[in-house]
């Protein structure tokens, strides 16, 4: 078993025993089990990937079989760190009334993003088998239209870098930026190696995410050259998935409280909910672990749990990112327990649950249970990481229910409501992370009557000449309710 849960050690007290260093962590805790070899490979090393794929793999892989290489992405300081622990860490599982840790050892490998060449020379392995993605949902450097988007200066270097690689073997990879141009520079270096297919597996919370992400490496390969496009359609397969864990960033707090508990300081701890969903689509023509057996469902088409999870979780999520924190809330267990705010999400819910009809969604008990999640007071879910990237988050999440309800003819306020506070919120100067910034500032640069229009086509080009609309979100806008 590569995931061993941590006794209690209640005679450990912190007063007996100062809390250990992370080197000491690793030899301490120890691998329990055989190293496993390295067969899968993941772009986005983050909280998430620790409390999910890897948490998933450590499910199932009894025989030591199936271990991770994984990169980091803008930062590679998550990578040190667990390097610096062997690869090891502890997952506390936060219920309402406890933690569980388990110490997981399915991760082989931590490396910096930049290390092109070692990502290139682990895809040279006809072992590796499958390669996850949690790049956000930004990272994949799409437009409004969903494919790659050619004038993001990241993504133009990178078609610039790849056209001039002659991919010779044994050439070092040229300084790439993208994780999808990284990713399509090491795909060469598998072709030239022979080591056959590959699954691609993105875990991003974007529609049809296996889809989108085959059509822009597809567009990326062919900028490098057609000849390896063509190799990729041939072997390359995209899978797509549903993934689901509430995971906030670890605090300082959070170390501290599980070192008072097992003696070690682990800087690699990722504290996230027990609830954990994979729903996966594709083909695996190299292998997979059985996740299955850790509770990941294997389905023929993810689109109906994908629009559950981005209308109904994640739809909700911004909804109080941008109504809540005028209210002085911080987290999302504070803005759902404000009877406003929760009207408001309900509200909003009723509008996506009309489109969630289909009797496996069994939608009731599913919005019951986000209540139940998101009041998880142990859990403290910041609205302001949730907020970051709010332009793209709308896009996937609050939009397409707009957009399908304009169809209609109708208007509905759960949708009008958050979309108006978000254009308020911009109005009134709040700036959160957002890869839009540039875009934003030049719609507020518009004549006055012009700004609401410039921002709604930013979400969507429909939505900007969508007059009934714009006198709608102004109208919401010229309320005196916070925003
Ligand atoms: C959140 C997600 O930050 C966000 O935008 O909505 O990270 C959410 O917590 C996860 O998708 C839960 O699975």
């Amino acid at each position: 078993m590569s995931a061993i849960t941590v006794p209690e050690a209640p005679e450990r007290s912190s007063g007996d025993r100062p809390p250990l260093s992370a080197h000491t962590a690793a030899s301490l805790l120890g691998r329990q089990v055989a190293r496993p070899p390295v067969r899968l490979v993941h772009l986005g090393l983050g909280a998430f990937h620790r409390s999910h794929q890897l948490w998933h793999t450590a499910l199932v892989d009894e025989g030591g079989e199936w271990g991770y290489a994984a990169f980091t992405g803008r930062s590679p300081s998550a990578a040190r760190t667990l390097e610096a622990q062997d690869g090891l860490y502890a997952i506390a599982t936060r219920g309402v009334d406890g933690d569980r840790v388990d110490l997981i050892s399915s991760l082989v490998e931590a490396h910096d993003g930049a290390d092109v060449d070692r990502l290139a020379e682990l895809l040279r392995s006809p072992a590796v088998a499958v390669v996850t993605l949690t790049i956000t949902e930004a990272g994949y450097r799409l437009g409004a239209d969903g494919d790659l988007d050619p004038e993001d200066p990241d993504t133009a270097a990178d078609l610039d870098a790849l056209a001039q690689t002659g991919f010779v073997a044994g050439d070092a990879a040229p300084p790439l930026r993208t994780a999808l141009g990284r990713l399509v520079f090491a795909l060469a270096a598998r072709r030239d190696a022979g080591a056959g297919p590959i699954t691609i597996l993105p875990c991003d919370n974007m529609p049809a995410n296996g889809a989108v992400v085959a059509r822009a490496v597809g567009a990326i390969a062919e900028a490098a050259s057609p000849d390896l496009a063509r190799w990729v359609r041939a072997n390359v397969a995209f899978a797509s998935s549903v993934v689901d864990r509430i995971t906030p960033a670890t605090t300082e707090d959070d170390i501290r409280s599980l070192a008072e508990r097992i003696g070690v300081t682990d800087r690699g701890l990722v504290v996230t909910e027990p609830f954990s969903e994979w729903i996966i689509a594709g083909e695996f023509p190299a292998g997979r672990p059985e996740w299955e057996r850790s509770g990941a469902r294997i389905v023929a088409d993810v689109e109906p749990y994908e629009r559950r999870k981005l209308w109904m979780l994640n739809g909700a999520h911004t909804v109080l990112a941008i109504t809540a924190r005028s209210f002085g809330h911080t987290t999302v267990a504070d803005a759902i327990a404000d009877p406003r705010v929760r009207e408001w999400v309900e509200e909003y819910w009723d509008v996506a649950t009309e489109r969630l009809s289909a009797p496996e969604l069994a939608i009731g008990p599913y919005r019951d249970a986000l209540v139940e999640r998101f009041s998880n007071a142990r859990i403290a879910h910041h609205l302001d990481q949730i907020a970051a990237e709010t332009t793209t988050k709308l896009r996937y999440r609050i939009v397409p229910l707009l957009v399908r309800a304009r169809g209609d003819g109708r208007m509905p306020n759960g949708c009008v409501r958050p979309i108006a506070a978000w254009v308020r919120s911009l109005r009134a100067g709040r700036r959160d992370v957002d890869a839009f910034g540039p875009r934003i500032d030049e719609a507020l640069a518009a004549p006055a009557p012009d700004v609401t229009s410039s921002l709604l086509g930013i979400l969507d080009p429909a939505l900007r000449k969508d007059d009934a609309l714009i006198a709608e979100v102004d109208a919401y806008v010229a309320l005196s309710i916070p925003a």
